[in-house]
């Protein structure tokens, strides 16, 4: 596979996050990992600081980069000559949306999306179950990167 995406609010990344770009980037050459900006959708964390955060976190891979997108991911994928978008799936709730996703986007451009499946350790993870939990001050130190979870921590204390 030359070069792929991988698109999301990464609001913030998490290790299940991480897990596909990892294993991604393995089979890919070059991995872009787009973080889409929807300006309808409530974010605890900037755009900017999404992407600082992701690119904090993969600086150990050579092939994997961090980049932004307003408006449609086929789109971008025209102005960036990818063909193969990535999507991680945790179960058989994230297939029916993905599916139609990846219908859509085949219909629109062409480009063709391949699933990743989760890694077991984490296919219960997603960026709002871990805020909701830390807004209660549940644990989940152990589902981000120590920095990330140092961010989130800071970021929910500013906010209560
Ligand atoms: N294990 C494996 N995969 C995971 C895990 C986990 N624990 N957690 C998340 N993932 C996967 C998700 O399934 C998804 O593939 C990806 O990681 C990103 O996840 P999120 O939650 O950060 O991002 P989403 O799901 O909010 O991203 C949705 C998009 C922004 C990709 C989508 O809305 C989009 O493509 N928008 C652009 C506009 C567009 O083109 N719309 C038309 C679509 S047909």
């Amino acid at each position: 596979m030359r070069r792929a995406v991988y698109p999301g609010s990464y609001d913030p990344v998490t290790n299940g996050h991480l897990d596909i770009i990892g294993r991604t980037a393995l089979v890919a050459d070059e991995l872009v990992v787009a973080v889409m900006i929807n300006k309808n959708k409530k974010t605890l964390f900037s755009v900017e600081e999404r992407v600082e955060m992701l690119r904090d976190v993969t600086s150990h891979l050579p092939n994997v980069r961090v980049d932004t997108w307003h408006g449609l991911l086929v789109d971008y994928c025209k102005a960036n000559d990818i063909k193969v978008i990535v999507k991680g799936l945790r179960a058989v709730s994230d297939f029916d949306y993905e599916l139609q996703m990846a219908q859509m986007n085949h219909q629109l451009t062409s480009v063709e999306t391949l699933f990743m499946p989760t890694n077991p350790l984490y296919s219960f993870l997603s960026s709002s179950l871990v805020k909701e939990v830390a807004t209660y001050h549940g644990d989940v130190a152990h589902l981000l990167p120590e920095t990330i979870h140092a961010r989130l921590t800071e970021r929910l204390a500013e906010r209560a």
